[in-house]
């Protein structure tokens, strides 16, 4: 296991393959300073290259209370903007980084924590997990990416409600809707996370990018432009070597069947 940091309150410990990107501010309940929002930009942009997965989580009893409200100093709508932007960049190297990334949840996924995880292809919630966006009741609005992400995960209704009401979501409510795809029982997120982590890293590289890259950019094509995307990133997929064997693999019986279990 090798550990690094690139800022004091953002930890990588890579794991054989696996990167663990770990928010370490428990104190401020990870609340993303700006520093912390550049340190994970950076730590995306130099995962080691044998690195095939990355998994986050958050130090302390809550996974991220969202922006450093501490930072949030007079700006005018110009230097507002160039904040804003610097979030979108960040979290745009975590989803279009080199290498999937399942966040693990627990706690507080609130404001731009929630943007956060958003950001990541995979969430694991466990059962202490709730999800919130304050912004509404502190007089601001998202601007990490969240109303380009968190629509799609649970629809412009349910976020405008959110943003409007306050409601908080629990961690049942949450993989309900759509914000977890796991829920798991109370300080169990990260070994989840880890284990799918390792499955994630199985894969062929060439498939786990073009589901990172093409997969999202496809769904928001026309159908007609879909399909055609989807035909030309899929034969780049099945042309290369690794395709062709893990094929001759299951053909031969080598390979693993898909069972229910
Ligand atoms: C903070 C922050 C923060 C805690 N910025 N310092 N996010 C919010 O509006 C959520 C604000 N936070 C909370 O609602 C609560 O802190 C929690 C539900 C997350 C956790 O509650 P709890 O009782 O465990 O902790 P606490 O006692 O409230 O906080 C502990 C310390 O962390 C305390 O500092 P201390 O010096 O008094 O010990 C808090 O002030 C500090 N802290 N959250 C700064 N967010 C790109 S745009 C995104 C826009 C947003 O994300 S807006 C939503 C911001």
């Amino acid at each position: 296991m090798k550990s690094s940091s690139l800022h004091s309150d953002l930890h990588l410990d890579v794991q054989g393959d696996i990167a663990v990107v770990r928010l370490m501010r428990a104190s401020k309940r990870n609340a993303l300073s700006d520093g912390l929002i550049l340190a994970l930009r950076d730590t995306f942009d130099n995962l080691p290259s044998h690195v095939r997965a990355a998994v986050i989580d958050g130090d302390g009893p809550h996974f991220c209370a969202g922006l450093d409200l501490s930072e949030l100093q007079e700006r005018d709508a110009g230097q507002g903007i160039h904040h804003s932007r610097m979030w979108h960049a960040a979290l745009e190297r975590v989803q279009y980084g080199p290498v999937p990334v399942v966040a693990a949840l627990h706690g507080a996924v609130v404001g731009g924590g929630l943007e956060l995880a958003s950001a990541c292809h995979i969430r694991v919630a466990d059962a202490s997990s709730f999800y919130a966006l304050p912004e509404g009741s502190r007089g601001i609005f998202v601007g990490g990416g969240g109303s380009v992400r968190i629509p799609k995960l649970i629809g412009v209704a349910r976020m405008t409600d959110m943003m409007l009401t306050g409601r908080v979501y629990d961690a049942q409510e949450g993989e309900r809707v759509g914000f977890a795809q796991y829920l798991v029982p109370e300080g169990e997120a990260l070994a989840k996370a880890m284990e799918l982590a390792r499955r994630i890293a199985e894969n062929a590289p060439l498939t786990n990018y073009a589901l990172m890259h093409a997969l999202p950019r496809i769904a928001e094509q026309p159908a007609d432009q879909g399909y055609f995307t989807e035909a030309l990133i899929s034969s780049i997929a099945q042309s290369a070597p690794e395709a062709k064997s893990r094929l001759r693999d299951f053909l031969e019986g080598r390979a693993a069947k898909v069972s229910k279990s």
